[in-house]
């Protein structure tokens, strides 16, 4: 073996130990560098004669040009050992099983809010919505709830700056709703011709100064209003029988309505439920105030009280939710906890 070939075979030898592309690019330096055995035999080639010169020189090139293969074969194939391995180590299991979207929900008390609205729809109820940050007129004075009324301490109302407060109810759109429609409805209303009835439910957000099992500081309401020429407390129990028989389909349920008193209606009464099947059979469970719109309140609204009588009620979705679906703590719905939450999907 001539001198040449014994050289490719060092560098063949050397670039194959190669574990990395440093030791790779130092093997390099030995044979290709500035200093490194083909440059060597190159530069000695200078005191040869021409045609010596051109022998060698084409012997040296062949020769560079095989170890400059082996280079980069040897390149390449550390750059093939480097891509497995990253394959390797990053490999993913395409057969495990994926991760399912969870599939999001409403409340349980919007629940019953779609479920009143709905209900009332059907019986020709609109529903408004309105400022949760009320004035004093609105959210009392307008209701016939006098200066001294115990609603109006600090301590059962949140005041907000500039004489504002958050609504303790939601009677106050009530009467924002009456006087907008009466408003409509002037034109006709002085000319002798009345005006369509106000048939309106209130829900929505309502705050009070009061936190336990039963009583959270947000809770939610929802208030009605019908105000016709001769709506009577007979309507009133018809239209809320219908109402709970619907909302607990429950057709056998029955309904007392016990005296009671508000400042915003006249007379007035609290309504009791009692289911004759199920869990909660024979108990009679309260769901909500009513009454007679007090004369001062059909004023206010713009109507005279004369001419224009009905009814009004509250009650809480927040309790019926409780009661549909037998919850025994209020501050669950609040916690935000959604394994208690997903029950209601
Ligand atoms: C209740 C009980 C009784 C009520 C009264 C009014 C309005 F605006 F017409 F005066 N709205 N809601 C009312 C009446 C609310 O909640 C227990």
């Amino acid at each position: 073996m001539n001198e040449l070939d014994s050289l490719i075979e060092q560098a063949r030898a050397s670039f194959a130990k190669a574990q990395t592309p440093a030791d790779l690019e130092n093997a390099k330096a030995l044979y290709l560098g500035k200093s490194g055995r083909i440059t060597e035999l190159m530069k000695g080639m200078a005191a040869l004669s021409v045609e010596e010169k051109k022998r060698l020189g084409a012997a040296v090139n062949v020769a560079k040009q095989a170890i400059e293969a082996a280079l980069n074969a040897q390149r390449q194939a550390l750059a093939d050992a480097e891509l497995a391995l990253q394959l390797k180590a990053e490999a993913l299991d395409v057969s495990l099983p994926g991760r399912a979207l969870s599939q999001g929900g409403l409340h349980p008390v919007s629940l019953t809010l779609e479920r009143i609205e709905e209900i009332f729809g059907s019986m020709g109820f609109e529903v408004a919505q309105g400022p949760e940050i009320e004035t004093d007129w609105f959210n009392f004075t307008a209701l016939n709830t006098p200066q001294d009324h115990p609603a109006r301490s600090m301590h059962d109302t949140f005041y907000v700056e500039g004489g504002h407060l958050l609504r303790t109810h939601t009677s106050p759109m009530q009467i924002r709703h009456a006087v907008q429609h009466v408003k409509r409805h002037r034109a006709s209303l002085d000319a002798g011709l009345g005006m369509p009835e106000i048939r309106v439910i209130a829900p929505g957000r309502t705050y009070r100064v009061d936190s336990d099992a039963t009583h959270s500081p947000m809770f939610h309401q929802c208030e009605g209003l019908w105000i016709g020429q001769n709506v009577s407390f007979k309507d009133l129990k018809v239209v809320f029988t219908d109402f709970c028989r619907s909302f607990f389909e429950s057709e056998d349920l029955v309904l007392r309505f016990r005296p009671s008193f508000f400042p915003f209606t006249e007379p007035s009464a609290e309504i009791d439920i009692q289911f004759q099947t199920g869990p909660l059979a024979g108990r009679w469970l309260e769901v909500a105030g009513a009454g007679q719109v007090h004369p001062n309140v059909v004023r206010n609204m713009g109507l005279d009280p004369e001419h224009s009588i009905g009814f009004a009620f509250g009650m809480g979705p927040d309790r019926l939710t409780m009661l549909r679906y037998g919850v025994n703590d209020l501050r669950l719905f609040f916690d935000g906890d959604i394994r208690f939450l997903s029950q209601f999907q």
